[in-house]
């Protein structure tokens, strides 16, 4: 008998709720609805239209029950570090507040100073970030203390949709453990870490494990959908999607507006090493770990987009690679990482300036000559990534499967297999989705977890990249 479950995943740039129907070893997907949405200024503060993503979650639920009356289940997943305050009725005290608002580049200062770097890293496991949910929680209570007062409790994002959709609050593990709260592995928060920033212990509960039932779906019209948590994190649950070889596993790249790079492993790495070159240990959606850098991604290539689209100049993906394609290199190879990149607009500026900055003497630079130094850029801070993973690991893996958007990217895919000098393995785009899906099936007994790998081979398709030297 055939079995419909439905996917939302909630990305930073765009959202989609995608019907799954496994029959025949395979899974069917549908995208039901997609909607791009972006953070803008409220109150002074970046944050997102959590009201816009609620109405468009619940239509395309809407449209897929009628779309699949039999549909069985739904889970949701979104990117990681935001999360939503909540007063004594469950409703939001504020705006759900954007990672890439600098508040919390105000309050570093007086976050350190209760909680160093080494600290942080003891206690919790995940590299110390401004992005990380501790440190914007702690920006929460300097800035808005008043709000803060009013707060009960603290829900992660993919976890207040799911409160949405049942009523039942609830701390999912993965995107948990992102959150630089909670004590290696992630099977609590940590009393240490919430002490040390004066974070209320109250505001949180017990970690909950992934592939677990939440309960029926409340809203009108969607009572027939029980909700699971198939891996709160979108990260989480493009890992589940990947093909595993216990005996060897690949690195794993997924790509979108971050690049998260990583490893399967049961527990958490964490050597004084893998400190020193940033290593998270965030959560997999089942049982294990997956140690990682977070790395910045397409974000800069989304953000230059947006800026070349509103100047009135070439702005399409497609026809950009193309002129990438075609432009030589330059061999310039800018950092990633500067600062200067994670904010949004003026990207093409910014990275203009980055580039002067290395002092080539290089005309200024059109289009597809950019984008390929970006490309370039990115390549090479991946295979410093998995040079340090080889390092950490002490093995080499043999290959690198690189998932979500940027598999997308023929031009991306060919460079990373050239930079890092082992066969990329591209696909599946909607990782993340098929990772919910696979996780949802399993949850409501459709799949036996021994079977995921045959179904993940029959459902994806993916792309060899072998390099080139
Ligand atoms: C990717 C991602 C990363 C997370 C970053 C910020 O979508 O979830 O894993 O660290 O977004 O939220």
């Amino acid at each position: 008998m055939p079995v419909t479950v439905l996917a939302v995943d909630l990305g930073s740039s765009s959202g989609r709720v995608v019907a799954g129907t496994y029959r025949d070893g395979r899974i069917d997907e549908v995208e039901v609805r997609r909607f791009p949405h972006r953070a803008r200024h409220i109150d002074g503060y970046l944050s997102w239209d959590l009201d816009f993503i609620r109405d468009e979650v619940v239509a395309g639920l809407r449209d897929a029950v009628a779309m699949f009356p039999d549909a069985i289940s739904v889970s949701v997943d979104t990117w990681g570090v935001d999360y939503v305050p909540l007063d004594g009725d469950g409703r939001p005290v504020t705006p759900g507040r954007c990672y890439r608002d600098d508040r919390t580049t105000r309050t570093l200062d007086g976050y350190c100073a209760r909680l160093d770097d080494e600290a942080a890293w003891a206690a919790t496991g995940i590299a110390p970030a401004v992005i990380n949910s501790s440190n914007q929680l702690f920006a929460y209570l300097t800035e808005e203390p008043e709000a803060a007062g009013r707060t009960e409790r603290v829900l992660f994002l993919a976890d207040y949709f799911t409160f949405l959709l049942t009523g039942i609050p609830g701390w999912s593990r993965s995107p948990a453990s992102t959150s630089g709260l909670c004590v290696p592995g992630a099977d609590a928060f940590s009393g240490d870490v919430l002490d040390a920033l004066g974070i209320p212990a109250s505001w949180f509960g017990a970690v909950a494990p992934e592939h677990a039932v939440v309960g029926p779906c409340t809203v009108e019209g969607l009572g027939q959908l029980t909700v699971v948590r198939a891996g709160g994190h979108d990260t989480a649950c493009a890992v589940h999607a990947l093909q595993r070889d216990t005996a060897r596993d690949a690195y794993f790249l997924s790509c979108g507006s971050w690049s998260v790079l990583g490893v399967l492993r049961d527990g958490p790495l964490l050597s004084q090493e893998a400190r020193e070159l940033g290593i998270s240990n965030e959560a997999r959606a089942d049982a294990g770990l997956r140690p990682l850098f977070n790395l910045t991604g397409l974000w800069i290539l989304q953000e230059c987009q947006r800026q070349w689209r509103d100047e009135g100049r070439t702005h399409d993906i497609v026809e950009l690679l193309r002129l990438a394609e075609a432009a030589p290199s330059t061999g310039i190879v800018i950092d990633t990482e500067d600062p200067r990149f994670a904010v949004p607009d003026a990207m093409v500026d910014r990275v203009r300036e980055v580039i002067d900055e290395a002092g080539t003497g290089l005309p200024t630079l059109d289009e597809g000559a950019i984008v390929r130094v970006v490309l370039e850029s990115l390549a090479t801070r991946y295979a410093d990534g998995v040079a340090a993973l080889d390092a950490l690991t002490g093995a080499r893996v043999p290959q690198l499967n690189l998932v979500g958007g940027g598999s997308r990217n023929a031009l991306l895919c060919q460079l990373t297999a050239d930079a890092v000098g082992m066969p990329v393995v591209a696909g599946p785009v909607e990782a993340s989705v098929l990772g919910s899906m696979l996780a949802q099936l399993e949850v409501m007994g459709h799949l036996a977890p021994a079977d995921r790998n045959a179904v993940i081979g029959a459902t994806a398709s993916t792309v060899r990249y072998d390099p080139a030297r």
